[in-house]
């Protein structure tokens, strides 16, 4: 390995996650040997994938970053690696109700928001049951009895595969930022600007341009007890 390399690689183990995440982008641009660099690191964290998860440490946010990076070049020899060792990303998707969250774990890692939100609503409405699967949206009455689990492996996986950006723990804690004022999350969550909602789908950005907390969605047309029953969930705070 050339020495440049080397050292981004001794950083990458030592500094601080700020520093990490930068490294990232280093060894990307270092190409092949950069690349190795970053398939190596995964493999040596992948039995701790599984530890110390709660809801405040939802996700191990450099290997997420890594895996990221690396599902995003594209590379032959990438693709291999991943879907050999990582083929369902690193969150543990654990699931209450043996619900499949490995769909959208690969559209989240392809980046296509839009459906990964479609897809999130759809699991929402799984968890909720046959009746809210018919329905296609869910009653706030119904959202208390939702699995912990299973919100955290679907909160988990918007963090992971958007640098944090975007999950309802974001917007919870923009929510609780802002003293729970529904009009001033819209604001800062892009959902409205003045008095304008933002129309659904074709005005919403779905990209990590967009403003944190920005995804995923929830329509409020039947008012914001769905939403507020959601923030206030025990899965971000047990
Ligand atoms: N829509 O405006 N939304 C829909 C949002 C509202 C409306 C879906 C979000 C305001 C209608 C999603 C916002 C409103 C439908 C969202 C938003 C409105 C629809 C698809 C900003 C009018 C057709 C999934 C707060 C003023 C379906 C689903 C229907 C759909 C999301 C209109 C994800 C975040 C108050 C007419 N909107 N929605 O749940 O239900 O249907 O009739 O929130």
């Amino acid at each position: 390995i050339p020495a440049s390399v080397a050292t981004l690689q001794y950083k990458l183990r030592s500094e601080p996650e700020k520093i990490q995440l930068q490294i990232i982008n280093e060894l990307i641009a270092v190409g092949d040997a950069g690349l190795a660099v970053l398939m190596e690191f995964l493999l040596e964290r992948q039995p701790g994938l599984d530890q110390g998860r709660s809801s405040k440490t939802p996700i191990k946010v450099v290997e997420a970053a890594v895996y990221q990076a690396l599902f995003n070049t594209r590379a032959t020899q990438v693709v291999d690696f991943l879907q050999q060792h990582f083929p369902t990303g690193t969150v543990p998707l654990r699931s209450q109700h043996n619900l499949d969250y490995a769909p959208l774990q690969q559209i989240l890692a392809k980046q296509e928001f839009e459906a990964a939100d479609k897809s999130t609503i759809q699991k929402l409405c799984e968890l909720a049951g046959s009746a809210a699967v018919q329905r296609k949206w869910i009653y706030f009455t119904e959202i208390e009895s939702l699995a912990s689990v299973d919100l955290q492996t679907i909160n988990a996986l918007w963090l992971a595969h958007s640098n944090s950006r975007f999950g309802f723990s974001v917007q919870r804690e923009i929510w609780l930022g802002v003293g729970k004022n529904w009009d001033k999350l819209w604001e800062k969550i892009g959902w409205k600007s003045g008095n304008n909602w933002t129309r659904y789908p074709n005005e919403f950005t779905w990209n990590l341009s967009a403003p944190r907390g920005h995804l995923p969605l929830s329509n409020q047309l039947r008012g914001v007890r769905v939403i507020a029953a959601l923030l206030d969930h025990p899965a971000w705070f047990e």
